[in-house]
């Protein structure tokens, strides 16, 4: 070691600057190697907050896509659900009416979710050409107001329906969020009646037909009135987020 430093002196001495050069560099070198091997904690931190952003930017874009995708198959839900009550009503006379309760049936219901009950079951008799809207997926199917016929209203609409979901349970068609589609029949605009529905949380909600911002006058004046809450979740009256048969 000693004959070392000597001749790195001597070397020094002869070489002046280049020397000094030679020796700082082979300073930095050695520093270099007794640098701490993996990445520094600004470097850590760094590479972390490129991770997060990333994962946060592939969440919404997977949020998004999902919502998207469900959109679409609500407004092809409700197509599919118009289309079933102008086949029947090409077939009976008549679009399914808003209430059980009323004539010909006049069942005995506890008058929630009605006119989405109504529609399931009118679009799904197996009378005259039925049923109309064959597709109903199962687990969109629901009781969730827990309405159930007595045997005198199941025997009765059985035989006016010859219903396919034929059991004393009264179904809701309810869309990609879990709420039952709004359905009401032209003729029950402006009724007195109450339209209660329940919600996916178990919320009572009372709904009433849309009218037009600029005329006025009820959306779909000659037919009838199909909506989903949309996304949020929460019945707007067809405007918002949500979901109309006579919105495109
Ligand atoms: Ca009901
Ligand atoms: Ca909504």
């Amino acid at each position: 070691m000693a004959a070392d430093r000597f001749f790195l002196r001597n070397f020094s001495a002869e070489c002046g600057e280049v020397a000094d050069s030679s020796v700082a560099g082979e300073a930095r070198i050695m520093s270099d190697r007794h640098r701490p091997e993996g990445f520094t904690l600004v470097e850590v931190l760094l590479v972390v907050t490129i991770i997060s952003i990333l994962a946060s930017l592939t969440i919404v874009s997977v949020q998004y896509g999902r919502k998207f995708a469900n959109v679409k198959a609500t407004q092809a839900e409700i197509q599919q659900l118009a289309q079933a009550a102008h086949s029947y009503k090409n077939n009976f006379g008549d679009f399914p009416p808003t209430f059980f309760s009323d004539p010909p049936l006049g069942l005995s219901t506890n008058g929630i979710d009605e006119g989405n009950e109504s529609l399931i079951a009118h679009a799904g008799t197996r009378r005259k050409g039925g049923p109309f809207h064959g597709d109903f997926s199962d687990n969109r199917l629901a009781n969730s107001d827990g309405d159930n016929l007595s045997p005198k209203d199941l025997a009765r609409i059985k035989q006016a329906l010859d219903w396919s979901r034929g059991n004393a349970a009264l179904l809701e068609y309810c869309d990609m969020w879990g709420n039952p589609f709004v359905y009401i029949h032209q003729r029950d605009y402006g009724s007195r009646k109450k339209l209660t529905y329940i919600d996916s949380k178990g919320q009572k909600i009372d709904v009433q037909a849309v009218k037009s911002d600029k005329t006025g006058t009820y959306q779909a004046p000659t037919s009838f009135q199909i909506w989903s809450f949309g996304p949020n979740g929460k019945n707007e009256n067809g405007a918002g987020d949500d979901i109309a048969s006579w919105r495109d």
